[in-house]
């Protein structure tokens, strides 16, 4: 099965990206090196992560790194897509680890040696756990030690960088860290997570300036998790639950970002529940960026709560998630993951960005599928992967040719990792990862991807 661009796609322009992501706690291990993370602390936890695993060995990569390197390399690819790892640079004092630095220095080297462009999420989960201790994204001065540690690392990165986002997806630090409880530090308070918001787009905001100043010829921006909100019905009940999910999980962000307010449902909030604002704050967090990234996987449907069967917070909440197998009437493919497989909602949520939105440059910061691969006779065929890889650049296309401005594309993921509280159960990457050997194998959608980036550069 082969990976192809439609005739006369905008992607197959020389410059646009074609690339690969991981993050630091899902790859890196050498945890030794390190301080501790709220990752480390909510791997201890009984029952926190399904297989119990933990993220100290992941993927070898600190060790690997070169190997890793020369993988990218070989898949053709323009770019990679790294994230920080905060306990790794900074100590608890708030000091450089040198050691931890340079280690990320040498990576980004010997990228640009390969000329690959290198995508550095500066956040992506891993709080130390100090910080944490002190009252994580519930105290505020987190987002001002976010932005010390932002200064120290990209002046000590100096222009290696091509683009820099300040965090990846706070709305799953947020909501799933504070307020349901699913992800570190496993705190379950609506109100909790509301805060957490709050500090992370602040965070995001103090850091912008810091990123023109040190790293003035990079794009620096930040990258949402989206996925369009579709009601189970179309009876009023339910388009409100859409509109209140999409207002909560995906416009709370987007509006402050771009329009430096918060959707309308901030006003239906109890007293309790309210953001901690401070004057200036929104202004704060308004700030330009270069880009938008945008990580998509599936859409999302849901109905309105009923009062006599739904729990007292999802009545609370006003939307609950309907699952893929209740909503979907044909059989449709879901992922490892239980998510459907619906490309369409790419397409949708890129246009309706565009219309409801003054709309940076986007990039497509993550996009892939979880698949229970097996490996066989040395090889892994995972057609449902290419296939899912194929269905969504073609809505890529599709966006851009009703003139969204999309400028890359970034597969999820280099490898097989760590994903989170489902531990290693979950496999994300084009290249399988025998966790025992750590031997690395491309698998067939992996070898489709390079392929069809060959072609594309051929054809340039
Ligand atoms: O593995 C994660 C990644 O860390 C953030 N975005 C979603 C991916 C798949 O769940």
């Amino acid at each position: 099965m082969t990976i192809s661009l439609p005739a006369g796609s905008p992607m197959a322009a020389a410059n646009f990206i074609f690339g690969v992501g991981t993050s630091s706690f899902q790859i890196e291990g050498a945890a030794q090196s390190r301080q501790p993370s709220i990752w480390d602390t909510f791997c201890n936890q009984p029952g926190a992560i399904l297989d119990g695993s933990d993220g100290t060995m992941a993927c070898d990569h600190v060790a690997r790194w070169q190997e890793d390197v020369e993988l990218i390399a070989a898949l053709g690819v323009n770019a990679y897509r790294l994230s920080i790892s905060w306990p790794r640079v900074v100590q608890r004092d708030g000091s450089a680890n040198t050691a931890g630095i340079q280690w990320y220095i040498q990576l980004l080297d010997k990228l640009a040696e390969h000329n690959i462009k290198a995508f550095v999420t500066l956040y992506h989960w891993d709080l130390p756990q100090h910080l944490e201790d002190a009252g994580g994204w519930l105290n505020r001065q987190t987002a001002y030690a976010f932005r010390d540690y932002v200064d120290l690392v990209t002046q000590a990165f100096g222009q290696r960088v091509y683009s820099y986002a300040t965090l990846n997806e706070p709305m799953c630090s947020a909501y799933l860290g504070y307020d349901i409880g699913m992800h570190a530090p496993g705190i379950k308070d609506k109100a909790a997570g509301i805060s957490a918001a709050h500090h992370l787009l602040l965070a995001h905001g103090l850091a912008m300036p810091v990123l023109r100043k040190n790293s003035p010829d990079a794009l620096n921006g930040i990258v949402l998790n989206l996925s369009p909100c579709y009601p189970a019905s179309n009876s009023a009940a339910d388009q409100l639950a859409a509109r209140t999910a999409n207002d909560r999980l995906f416009a709370w962000y987007l509006r402050p970002l771009l329009e430096g307010a918060y959707p309308d449902l901030l006003a239906t909030l109890a007293q309790a529940e309210q953001p901690p604002i401070l004057p200036g704050d929104l202004d704060i967090i308004r700030q330009p960026i270069d880009y938008l990234g945008i990580n998509y996987y599936t859409r999302a449907v849901y109905r309105a709560p009923d009062n006599n069967t739904d729990s007292a917070v999802d009545c609370d909440r006003g939307f609950v998630e309907v699952p893929p197998a209740a909503h979907i009437s044909r059989p449709a493919p879901l992922t490892d993951m239980g998510w459907e497989v619906y490309p369409q909602g790419l397409t949708d949520l890129l246009v309706s960005l565009q219309q409801n939105y003054t709309l940076p440059p986007v990039y497509i910061a993550e996009n892939g599928a979880a698949i229970a691969d097996t490996l066989e006779d040395g090889q892994i065929n995972d057609p449902q992967r290419t296939a899912y890889l194929q269905s969504h650049l073609l809505a890529v296309d599709a966006a851009m040719q009703q003139g969204v401005d999309i400028r890359g594309y970034f597969c999820w993921s280099l490898m097989d990792n760590f994903e989170w509280s489902l531990g290693y159960q979950k496999r994300f990457g084009i290249v399988y990862v025998d966790f025992k050997s750590q031997q690395r194998i491309m698998k067939a959608s992996a070898l489709a991807y390079r392929d069809m980036i060959q072609r594309r550069t051929a054809q340039g």
